[in-house]
Protein backbone atom coordinates (compact mmCIF):
# COMPACT_ATOMS: atom_id res chain seq x y z
CA UNK A 1 0.00 0.00 0.00
CA UNK A 2 2.43 2.40 1.14
CA UNK A 3 4.49 1.84 -2.23
CA UNK A 4 1.40 2.46 -4.28
CA UNK A 5 0.78 5.84 -3.08
CA UNK A 6 4.72 6.15 -3.06
CA UNK A 7 4.43 5.21 -6.67
CA UNK A 8 1.96 7.43 -7.56
CA UNK A 9 3.43 10.07 -5.89
CA UNK A 10 6.64 9.76 -7.92
CA UNK A 11 4.56 8.83 -11.53
CA UNK A 12 3.33 11.72 -10.93
CA UNK A 13 6.80 13.74 -10.63
CA UNK A 14 7.29 13.88 -6.80
CA UNK A 15 7.45 17.67 -5.34
CA UNK A 16 8.14 19.04 -8.39
CA UNK A 17 4.90 18.05 -10.31
CA UNK A 18 3.00 19.87 -8.58
CA UNK A 19 -1.49 19.36 -7.33
CA UNK A 20 -4.50 21.16 -8.06
CA UNK A 21 -5.51 22.32 -4.76
CA UNK A 22 -4.29 25.79 -2.97
CA UNK A 23 -5.87 24.90 0.27
CA UNK A 24 -6.04 21.32 0.88
CA UNK A 25 -7.54 19.59 4.43
CA UNK A 26 -6.14 16.47 5.42
CA UNK A 27 -8.22 14.40 8.10
CA UNK A 28 -8.43 10.48 8.74
CA UNK A 29 -11.88 10.87 6.94
CA UNK A 30 -13.19 12.53 3.85
CA UNK A 31 -16.12 14.75 4.36
CA UNK A 32 -18.26 12.17 2.50
CA UNK A 33 -19.85 8.98 2.60
CA UNK A 34 -20.94 6.40 0.36
CA UNK A 35 -24.41 5.27 0.36
CA UNK A 36 -27.39 3.38 -1.20
CA UNK A 37 -29.60 5.72 -3.01
CA UNK A 38 -32.74 4.31 -5.18
CA UNK A 39 -30.41 0.97 -5.64
CA UNK A 40 -27.35 2.88 -6.84
CA UNK A 41 -23.96 4.11 -4.70
CA UNK A 42 -23.07 7.50 -4.40
CA UNK A 43 -21.70 9.81 -1.96
CA UNK A 44 -23.09 12.00 0.31
CA UNK A 45 -21.98 14.76 2.20
CA UNK A 46 -21.34 13.68 6.07
CA UNK A 47 -22.86 15.43 8.69
CA UNK A 48 -21.06 17.33 11.56
CA UNK A 49 -19.50 20.61 12.69
CA UNK A 50 -15.98 20.34 11.18
CA UNK A 51 -17.04 19.53 7.44
CA UNK A 52 -20.00 22.30 7.78
CA UNK A 53 -17.40 24.81 8.54
CA UNK A 54 -14.45 23.84 5.62
CA UNK A 55 -16.62 22.70 3.08
CA UNK A 56 -17.37 26.72 2.59
CA UNK A 57 -13.91 27.69 2.73
CA UNK A 58 -13.33 25.32 0.32
CA UNK A 59 -15.69 26.12 -1.92
CA UNK A 60 -14.98 29.77 -1.53
CA UNK A 61 -11.88 28.84 -2.81
CA UNK A 62 -12.85 27.32 -5.64
CA UNK A 63 -14.96 30.50 -6.53
CA UNK A 64 -12.35 32.37 -6.35
CA UNK A 65 -10.28 31.04 -8.76
CA UNK A 66 -8.48 28.62 -6.64
CA UNK A 67 -9.47 24.77 -5.58
CA UNK A 68 -10.05 23.39 -2.16
CA UNK A 69 -9.17 19.94 -1.69
CA UNK A 70 -9.51 17.30 0.66
CA UNK A 71 -7.55 14.36 1.68
CA UNK A 72 -8.95 11.29 3.97
CA UNK A 73 -10.06 7.74 4.24
CA UNK A 74 -13.27 7.18 3.07
CA UNK A 75 -14.08 4.77 5.30
CA UNK A 76 -14.31 1.91 3.15
CA UNK A 77 -11.46 -0.55 4.34
CA UNK A 78 -9.01 -2.37 1.12
CA UNK A 79 -10.41 0.54 -1.17
CA UNK A 80 -9.20 1.97 -3.99
CA UNK A 81 -11.72 4.61 -4.54
CA UNK A 82 -10.56 7.12 -7.29
CA UNK A 83 -10.44 10.86 -7.07
CA UNK A 84 -13.17 12.65 -7.49
CA UNK A 85 -15.04 15.49 -7.23
CA UNK A 86 -18.07 16.31 -5.04
CA UNK A 87 -19.60 19.85 -4.71
CA UNK A 88 -16.87 21.67 -6.34
CA UNK A 89 -13.82 20.15 -3.95
CA UNK A 90 -11.27 17.76 -5.07
CA UNK A 91 -11.58 14.59 -2.76
CA UNK A 92 -8.64 12.15 -2.54
CA UNK A 93 -9.19 8.98 -1.26
CA UNK A 94 -6.44 7.80 1.01
CA UNK A 95 -6.29 3.64 0.99
CA UNK A 96 -5.99 2.02 4.17
CA UNK A 97 -6.22 -1.92 4.71
CA UNK A 98 -8.54 -3.56 7.25
CA UNK A 99 -5.30 -4.93 8.78
CA UNK A 100 -3.71 -1.26 9.04
CA UNK A 101 -7.50 -0.01 10.59
CA UNK A 102 -6.67 -2.05 13.40
CA UNK A 103 -2.99 -1.11 14.16
CA UNK A 104 -3.48 2.99 13.14
CA UNK A 105 -6.46 3.45 13.81
CA UNK A 106 -8.16 1.20 16.81
CA UNK A 107 -4.45 0.44 18.03
CA UNK A 108 -2.28 3.50 18.26
CA UNK A 109 -5.09 6.08 17.51
CA UNK A 110 -7.44 5.06 20.47
CA UNK A 111 -5.90 2.48 22.36
CA UNK A 112 -2.88 4.51 22.41
CA UNK A 113 -2.90 8.19 22.52
CA UNK A 114 -6.91 8.71 22.81
CA UNK A 115 -6.30 7.08 26.63
CA UNK A 116 -2.70 8.82 27.04
CA UNK A 117 -4.43 12.45 25.64
CA UNK A 118 -7.56 12.32 27.97
CA UNK A 119 -5.65 12.14 31.16
CA UNK A 120 -4.78 7.91 31.21
CA UNK A 121 -8.63 7.47 32.52
CA UNK A 122 -8.10 3.94 30.83
CA UNK A 123 -4.71 2.52 30.40
CA UNK A 124 -2.94 3.62 27.33
CA UNK A 125 -1.67 0.29 25.25
CA UNK A 126 1.72 0.85 24.09
CA UNK A 127 2.66 -1.65 21.28
CA UNK A 128 5.90 -1.16 18.68
CA UNK A 129 4.15 -2.32 15.60
CA UNK A 130 1.08 -0.42 16.29
CA UNK A 131 3.23 2.82 15.72
CA UNK A 132 4.79 1.48 13.14
CA UNK A 133 2.02 0.94 11.50
CA UNK A 134 0.82 4.49 12.15
CA UNK A 135 4.03 5.88 10.75
CA UNK A 136 3.12 4.12 7.60
CA UNK A 137 -0.26 5.13 6.87
CA UNK A 138 0.63 8.69 8.05
CA UNK A 139 3.22 8.82 5.38
CA UNK A 140 0.79 7.88 2.96
CA UNK A 141 -1.49 10.57 3.71
CA UNK A 142 1.46 12.55 3.24
CA UNK A 143 2.19 12.18 0.47
CA UNK A 144 -0.99 11.88 -1.45
CA UNK A 145 -1.59 15.40 0.15
CA UNK A 146 1.94 16.50 -0.87
CA UNK A 147 1.00 15.08 -4.74
CA UNK A 148 -2.35 17.04 -3.87
CA UNK A 149 -1.07 20.82 -3.09
CA UNK A 150 -0.36 23.43 -5.58
CA UNK A 151 2.98 25.68 -5.47
CA UNK A 152 2.81 27.46 -2.13
CA UNK A 153 -0.39 25.78 -0.84
CA UNK A 154 -2.27 26.13 2.10
CA UNK A 155 -2.41 22.36 3.83
CA UNK A 156 -4.60 21.99 7.29
CA UNK A 157 -3.89 18.89 8.86
CA UNK A 158 -6.58 17.53 11.15
CA UNK A 159 -6.46 15.88 14.63
CA UNK A 160 -4.43 12.75 16.55
CA UNK A 161 -4.45 10.31 13.74
CA UNK A 162 -2.14 12.28 12.21
CA UNK A 163 0.39 14.15 14.17
CA UNK A 164 3.45 12.48 12.37
CA UNK A 165 2.00 14.23 9.09
CA UNK A 166 3.05 17.93 9.08
CA UNK A 167 6.78 16.72 9.44
CA UNK A 168 6.37 14.55 6.89
CA UNK A 169 5.01 16.63 4.35
CA UNK A 170 7.25 19.25 5.10
CA UNK A 171 10.34 17.04 4.20
CA UNK A 172 8.46 16.29 0.93
CA UNK A 173 7.31 19.99 -0.12
CA UNK A 174 9.35 22.73 2.15
CA UNK A 175 7.24 25.12 -0.71
CA UNK A 176 3.69 24.61 1.32
CA UNK A 177 1.95 26.48 4.34
CA UNK A 178 1.48 24.13 7.01
CA UNK A 179 -1.15 24.11 9.98
CA UNK A 180 -2.06 21.60 12.25
CA UNK A 181 -5.56 21.38 14.40
CA UNK A 182 -5.93 18.99 17.90
CA UNK A 183 -9.01 18.57 18.29
CA UNK A 184 -8.62 16.65 21.91
CA UNK A 185 -6.45 17.65 24.80
CA UNK A 186 -2.89 17.67 24.58
CA UNK A 187 -1.38 16.30 28.11
CA UNK A 188 1.35 18.04 30.14
CA UNK A 189 4.92 16.31 30.86
CA UNK A 190 3.99 13.99 33.45
CA UNK A 191 1.80 11.87 31.32
CA UNK A 192 3.24 12.54 27.54
CA UNK A 193 6.21 11.77 28.77
CA UNK A 194 5.06 8.15 28.96
CA UNK A 195 4.62 7.25 25.09
CA UNK A 196 7.27 5.33 24.02
CA UNK A 197 7.87 7.93 20.98
CA UNK A 198 7.61 10.68 22.49
CA UNK A 199 9.86 12.74 20.59
CA UNK A 200 8.84 11.44 17.20
CA UNK A 201 5.37 12.54 17.98
CA UNK A 202 6.57 16.09 18.65
CA UNK A 203 8.90 16.06 15.67
CA UNK A 204 5.85 15.21 13.61
CA UNK A 205 3.78 18.36 15.09
CA UNK A 206 6.63 20.84 14.63
CA UNK A 207 6.70 20.34 11.61
CA UNK A 208 3.45 22.37 10.69
CA UNK A 209 4.10 26.62 10.86
CA UNK A 210 1.68 26.85 13.16
CA UNK A 211 0.21 24.16 15.59
CA UNK A 212 -3.63 24.61 17.16
CA UNK A 213 -5.10 23.23 20.27
CA UNK A 214 -8.82 23.77 21.98
CA UNK A 215 -7.76 25.45 25.14
CA UNK A 216 -4.32 27.63 26.35
CA UNK A 217 -3.34 24.98 28.43
CA UNK A 218 -3.18 22.67 25.97
CA UNK A 219 -1.29 24.62 24.11
CA UNK A 220 1.34 25.28 27.01
CA UNK A 221 1.71 21.85 27.89
CA UNK A 222 2.75 21.06 24.26
CA UNK A 223 5.63 24.35 24.13
CA UNK A 224 7.00 22.96 27.20
CA UNK A 225 7.44 19.25 25.88
CA UNK A 226 8.66 21.08 22.53
CA UNK A 227 11.79 22.18 24.42
CA UNK A 228 12.02 19.33 26.99
CA UNK A 229 12.12 16.78 24.40
CA UNK A 230 12.82 18.21 20.60
CA UNK A 231 15.43 20.58 21.81
CA UNK A 232 12.76 23.51 20.48
CA UNK A 233 13.54 27.33 21.89
CA UNK A 234 10.50 29.43 23.33
CA UNK A 235 9.65 32.46 21.95
CA UNK A 236 6.65 34.74 22.42
CA UNK A 237 4.36 33.96 19.96
CA UNK A 238 5.19 29.28 20.09
CA UNK A 239 8.39 28.25 19.45
CA UNK A 240 11.83 27.94 17.29
CA UNK A 241 13.23 24.82 16.01
CA UNK A 242 16.52 25.03 13.46
CA UNK A 243 15.65 28.79 12.59
CA UNK A 244 12.23 28.14 11.98
CA UNK A 245 9.40 29.84 13.94
CA UNK A 246 6.12 27.81 15.07
CA UNK A 247 3.23 29.70 16.28
CA UNK A 248 1.97 27.38 18.98
CA UNK A 249 -1.38 28.98 20.41
CA UNK A 250 -5.38 27.84 21.16
CA UNK A 251 -8.33 28.30 18.63
CA UNK A 252 -11.33 26.86 20.33
CA UNK A 253 -13.78 25.04 18.25
CA UNK A 254 -17.41 26.09 18.15
CA UNK A 255 -20.41 25.24 16.48
CA UNK A 256 -22.61 26.33 13.05
CA UNK A 257 -24.74 28.53 15.70
CA UNK A 258 -27.20 30.28 13.31
CA UNK A 259 -28.23 26.89 12.12
CA UNK A 260 -29.36 24.96 15.01
CA UNK A 261 -31.04 28.24 16.63
CA UNK A 262 -32.65 28.51 12.81
CA UNK A 263 -33.58 24.49 13.02
CA UNK A 264 -34.64 24.64 16.33
CA UNK A 265 -37.49 27.75 15.85
CA UNK A 266 -39.08 26.43 13.60
CA UNK A 267 -42.86 25.38 14.09
CA UNK A 268 -42.10 21.59 13.36
CA UNK A 269 -39.22 21.48 15.79
CA UNK A 270 -41.23 23.25 18.61
CA UNK A 271 -44.15 20.93 17.88
CA UNK A 272 -41.62 17.62 18.43
CA UNK A 273 -39.90 19.46 21.21
CA UNK A 274 -43.56 19.58 22.72
CA UNK A 275 -44.31 15.67 21.69
CA UNK A 276 -41.45 14.84 23.64
CA UNK A 277 -42.34 16.90 26.80
CA UNK A 278 -46.10 15.08 27.04
CA UNK A 279 -44.55 11.82 26.07
CA UNK A 280 -42.96 12.18 29.66
CA UNK A 281 -45.79 13.10 31.23
CA UNK A 282 -44.67 16.60 31.48
CA UNK A 283 -41.64 16.01 33.89
CA UNK A 284 -38.56 18.14 33.93
CA UNK A 285 -36.07 16.81 31.56
CA UNK A 286 -32.47 16.13 32.39
CA UNK A 287 -30.67 15.47 29.54
CA UNK A 288 -27.10 13.89 28.46
CA UNK A 289 -25.94 13.71 24.96
CA UNK A 290 -22.48 11.63 24.14
CA UNK A 291 -20.98 9.15 22.65
CA UNK A 292 -21.20 6.36 24.26
CA UNK A 293 -16.94 7.00 25.47
CA UNK A 294 -15.61 6.59 28.77
CA UNK A 295 -14.36 9.95 28.82
CA UNK A 296 -17.82 11.23 29.10
CA UNK A 297 -18.32 10.44 32.52
CA UNK A 298 -21.49 9.13 31.75
CA UNK A 299 -21.61 6.26 34.97
CA UNK A 300 -20.66 9.21 37.16
CA UNK A 301 -23.42 11.12 36.08
CA UNK A 302 -25.89 8.35 36.31
CA UNK A 303 -24.69 7.49 40.25
CA UNK A 304 -25.19 11.38 41.02
CA UNK A 305 -28.40 10.92 39.51
CA UNK A 306 -29.17 8.07 41.43
CA UNK A 307 -28.39 10.17 44.67
CA UNK A 308 -30.50 12.56 44.03
CA UNK A 309 -33.40 9.98 43.77
CA UNK A 310 -32.62 8.24 46.90
CA UNK A 311 -32.34 11.09 49.32
CA UNK A 312 -36.07 12.19 47.25
CA UNK A 313 -34.35 15.53 46.26
CA UNK A 314 -35.86 14.23 42.60
CA UNK A 315 -38.89 12.39 42.48
CA UNK A 316 -39.26 9.84 39.64
CA UNK A 317 -43.04 11.55 38.58
CA UNK A 318 -41.68 14.93 38.35
CA UNK A 319 -38.04 14.49 36.64
CA UNK A 320 -37.12 12.15 34.05
CA UNK A 321 -33.15 11.59 33.01
CA UNK A 322 -32.89 11.19 29.38
CA UNK A 323 -29.45 10.16 28.54
CA UNK A 324 -28.88 9.76 24.67
CA UNK A 325 -25.52 7.81 23.85
CA UNK A 326 -24.44 7.29 20.29
CA UNK A 327 -22.51 4.15 19.86
CA UNK A 328 -19.08 4.26 18.99
CA UNK A 329 -15.76 2.16 18.03
CA UNK A 330 -17.60 -0.70 19.26
CA UNK A 331 -14.67 -2.62 18.05
CA UNK A 332 -12.30 -1.57 20.85
CA UNK A 333 -12.60 -3.36 23.60
CA UNK A 334 -12.85 -0.58 26.30
CA UNK A 335 -16.07 0.43 25.12
CA UNK A 336 -17.83 -2.93 25.13
CA UNK A 337 -17.53 -2.89 28.66
CA UNK A 338 -18.23 0.45 29.45
CA UNK A 339 -21.30 -0.22 27.68
CA UNK A 340 -22.09 -3.16 29.66
CA UNK A 341 -22.00 -0.73 33.00
CA UNK A 342 -24.21 1.69 31.86
CA UNK A 343 -27.21 -0.13 31.04
CA UNK A 344 -26.40 -1.64 33.92
CA UNK A 345 -26.95 1.33 36.06
CA UNK A 346 -29.66 2.10 33.55
CA UNK A 347 -31.55 -0.74 34.38
CA UNK A 348 -31.07 -0.67 38.75
CA UNK A 349 -32.08 3.08 38.71
CA UNK A 350 -34.96 1.86 36.40
CA UNK A 351 -35.77 -1.44 38.50
CA UNK A 352 -36.00 0.98 41.54
CA UNK A 353 -37.62 3.88 40.59
CA UNK A 354 -39.33 3.11 37.71
CA UNK A 355 -43.14 2.71 37.55
CA UNK A 356 -45.79 1.35 35.02
CA UNK A 357 -45.56 3.38 32.03
CA UNK A 358 -43.03 5.79 33.88
CA UNK A 359 -39.11 5.00 33.46
CA UNK A 360 -36.95 7.29 36.13
CA UNK A 361 -33.86 7.04 33.01
CA UNK A 362 -34.65 6.98 29.45
CA UNK A 363 -31.98 5.16 27.76
CA UNK A 364 -31.31 6.05 23.90
CA UNK A 365 -28.31 3.94 22.50
CA UNK A 366 -28.92 5.30 18.27
CA UNK A 367 -27.85 7.98 16.18
CA UNK A 368 -30.34 10.19 16.44
CA UNK A 369 -31.15 12.82 13.45
CA UNK A 370 -30.16 16.30 13.74
CA UNK A 371 -33.82 17.32 14.12
CA UNK A 372 -34.75 14.93 16.74
CA UNK A 373 -31.58 15.87 18.81
CA UNK A 374 -32.19 19.66 19.22
CA UNK A 375 -35.75 18.88 19.56
CA UNK A 376 -34.81 17.30 22.37
CA UNK A 377 -32.06 19.87 23.24
CA UNK A 378 -35.03 22.65 22.93
CA UNK A 379 -37.31 19.89 25.26
CA UNK A 380 -34.79 19.88 28.24
CA UNK A 381 -34.73 21.88 31.26
CA UNK A 382 -31.46 20.77 32.37
CA UNK A 383 -28.45 19.49 30.11
CA UNK A 384 -25.54 17.59 31.90
CA UNK A 385 -22.35 17.71 30.12
CA UNK A 386 -19.99 16.11 32.97
CA UNK A 387 -17.15 14.25 31.06
CA UNK A 388 -14.03 13.89 33.12
CA UNK A 389 -11.35 15.25 30.13
CA UNK A 390 -12.87 16.89 27.12
CA UNK A 391 -10.91 18.75 24.07
CA UNK A 392 -13.37 21.19 23.83
CA UNK A 393 -17.56 19.79 23.74
CA UNK A 394 -20.15 20.58 21.17
CA UNK A 395 -23.04 19.37 23.02
CA UNK A 396 -22.68 22.41 25.43
CA UNK A 397 -22.66 24.45 22.29
CA UNK A 398 -25.63 22.88 20.78
CA UNK A 399 -28.15 22.95 23.92
CA UNK A 400 -26.93 26.79 24.09
CA UNK A 401 -27.50 27.79 20.35
CA UNK A 402 -30.82 25.46 21.09
CA UNK A 403 -32.29 27.55 23.72
CA UNK A 404 -33.57 30.53 21.66
CA UNK A 405 -35.88 31.84 24.66
CA UNK A 406 -33.10 32.29 26.66
CA UNK A 407 -34.43 29.27 29.07
CA UNK A 408 -33.02 26.26 30.53
CA UNK A 409 -29.39 25.52 32.77
CA UNK A 410 -26.15 24.13 31.44
CA UNK A 411 -24.10 22.01 34.29
CA UNK A 412 -20.54 21.63 32.75
CA UNK A 413 -17.81 19.86 34.06
CA UNK A 414 -14.66 22.30 34.21
CA UNK A 415 -12.45 19.36 32.51
CA UNK A 416 -14.27 20.46 29.24
CA UNK A 417 -12.38 23.21 26.86
CA UNK A 418 -15.74 24.46 26.63
CA UNK A 419 -15.55 25.29 30.59
CA UNK A 420 -12.86 28.12 29.85
CA UNK A 421 -15.35 30.00 27.77
CA UNK A 422 -18.45 28.95 29.43
CA UNK A 423 -18.41 30.26 32.80
CA UNK A 424 -21.61 31.57 33.09
CA UNK A 425 -22.71 27.63 33.13
CA UNK A 426 -22.76 25.79 36.59
CA UNK A 427 -19.73 24.44 36.35
CA UNK A 428 -18.58 21.24 38.52
CA UNK A 429 -15.84 18.54 38.89
CA UNK A 430 -17.67 15.28 38.12
CA UNK A 431 -15.26 13.14 40.22
CA UNK A 432 -17.57 15.05 43.18
CA UNK A 433 -20.53 13.49 43.84
CA UNK A 434 -21.63 16.18 46.16
CA UNK A 435 -20.31 18.34 44.30
CA UNK A 436 -22.55 17.31 41.03
CA UNK A 437 -25.35 16.52 43.23
CA UNK A 438 -25.71 20.60 44.65
CA UNK A 439 -25.03 21.62 41.10
CA UNK A 440 -28.44 19.58 39.62
CA UNK A 441 -30.16 21.03 42.65
CA UNK A 442 -29.40 23.96 42.04
CA UNK A 443 -30.54 23.85 38.47
CA UNK A 444 -33.87 22.38 39.22
CA UNK A 445 -34.40 25.13 41.99
CA UNK A 446 -33.40 28.30 39.53
CA UNK A 447 -35.04 30.99 38.92
CA UNK A 448 -36.15 32.21 35.68
CA UNK A 449 -34.21 35.35 36.14
CA UNK A 450 -31.12 33.89 37.36
CA UNK A 451 -30.90 31.04 34.42
CA UNK A 452 -32.07 33.94 31.70
CA UNK A 453 -29.00 35.87 32.35
CA UNK A 454 -26.60 32.86 32.21
CA UNK A 455 -28.57 31.85 29.37
CA UNK A 456 -28.14 35.01 27.37
CA UNK A 457 -24.29 35.75 27.98
CA UNK A 458 -23.93 31.86 27.23
CA UNK A 459 -25.85 32.40 23.96
CA UNK A 460 -23.68 35.60 23.46
CA UNK A 461 -20.24 33.74 23.37
CA UNK A 462 -21.64 30.85 20.95
CA UNK A 463 -23.06 32.85 18.84
CA UNK A 464 -19.97 35.60 18.56
CA UNK A 465 -17.39 32.61 18.08
CA UNK A 466 -18.91 30.62 15.71
CA UNK A 467 -17.46 27.38 13.99
CA UNK A 468 -16.82 29.89 10.68
CA UNK A 469 -14.87 32.69 13.31
CA UNK A 470 -12.59 29.49 14.68
CA UNK A 471 -11.59 28.07 10.82
CA UNK A 472 -11.13 31.69 9.83
CA UNK A 473 -9.06 32.75 12.59
CA UNK A 474 -6.70 29.62 12.15
CA UNK A 475 -6.18 29.78 8.71
CA UNK A 476 -5.53 33.97 8.74
CA UNK A 477 -2.78 32.87 11.16
CA UNK A 478 -1.50 30.70 9.14
CA UNK A 479 -1.56 32.94 6.14
CA UNK A 480 -0.36 35.69 7.98
C1 LIG B 1 -14.10 15.53 19.47
C2 LIG B 1 -13.49 15.93 20.82
C3 LIG B 1 -14.30 18.26 20.43
C4 LIG B 1 -23.91 13.03 19.39
N1 LIG B 1 -24.93 12.16 19.39
C5 LIG B 1 -25.59 12.35 18.23
C6 LIG B 1 -24.95 13.37 17.53
N2 LIG B 1 -23.91 13.75 18.26
C7 LIG B 1 -23.00 14.83 17.85
C8 LIG B 1 -23.20 16.05 18.71
C9 LIG B 1 -21.87 16.76 18.56
C10 LIG B 1 -20.90 15.61 18.31
O1 LIG B 1 -21.67 14.44 18.00
C11 LIG B 1 -20.08 15.29 19.54
O2 LIG B 1 -19.13 16.30 19.68
P1 LIG B 1 -18.34 16.53 21.03
O3 LIG B 1 -17.54 17.76 20.90
O4 LIG B 1 -19.31 16.59 22.16
O5 LIG B 1 -17.44 15.24 21.27
P2 LIG B 1 -16.46 14.26 20.37
O6 LIG B 1 -17.24 13.46 19.43
O7 LIG B 1 -15.69 13.49 21.39
O8 LIG B 1 -15.51 15.25 19.53
C12 LIG B 1 -14.26 17.09 21.42
C13 LIG B 1 -14.73 17.81 19.06
O9 LIG B 1 -13.97 16.70 18.60
C14 LIG B 1 -14.56 18.94 18.02
O10 LIG B 1 -13.27 19.43 18.00
O11 LIG B 1 -15.23 19.22 20.92
O12 LIG B 1 -13.66 17.51 22.62
O13 LIG B 1 -13.48 14.81 21.71
O14 LIG B 1 -21.87 17.59 17.43
O15 LIG B 1 -24.29 16.76 18.24
N3 LIG B 1 -25.37 13.83 16.33
C15 LIG B 1 -26.46 13.24 15.80
N4 LIG B 1 -27.13 12.22 16.43
C16 LIG B 1 -26.72 11.75 17.64
O16 LIG B 1 -27.34 10.83 18.18
N5 LIG B 1 -26.92 13.70 14.62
Amino acid sequence: MASKASTQFEAAGGAAAFGKSDLVIVANRLPVKRVERDGESAWETSPGGLVAALMPILQRRTEQGGAGGWVGWTGIPDSDAEPFLHDGIHQTPVPITEAELEAYYEGLSNRTLWPLYHDVIRPPIYRRSWYQTYERVNQRFAEIAASEAAKNAVVWVQDYHLQLVPKMLRDLRPDLKIGFFLHIPFPSRGLFSQLPWRREMLLGLLGADVVGFQATANADNFADLATWFAGAEKTDTGVKLDGREIVIDAFPISIDSKKIDELARKPEQRELAARFKRNVGGRKIILGVDRMDYTKGIDLRLLAFRELLDTGVIRPDEVVFIQSAVPTRDTVDEYAGLRSKIEELVGQINGDFGDVGQVAVQYLRQSLPLDKLVALYAAADIMLVTPLRDGMNLVAKEYVASRFNNDGVLVLSEFTGAAKQMTAALIVNPHDRDGVVGAVTRAIQMGAEEAGKRMRILRTGVFENDVYHWAESFLSRLTA
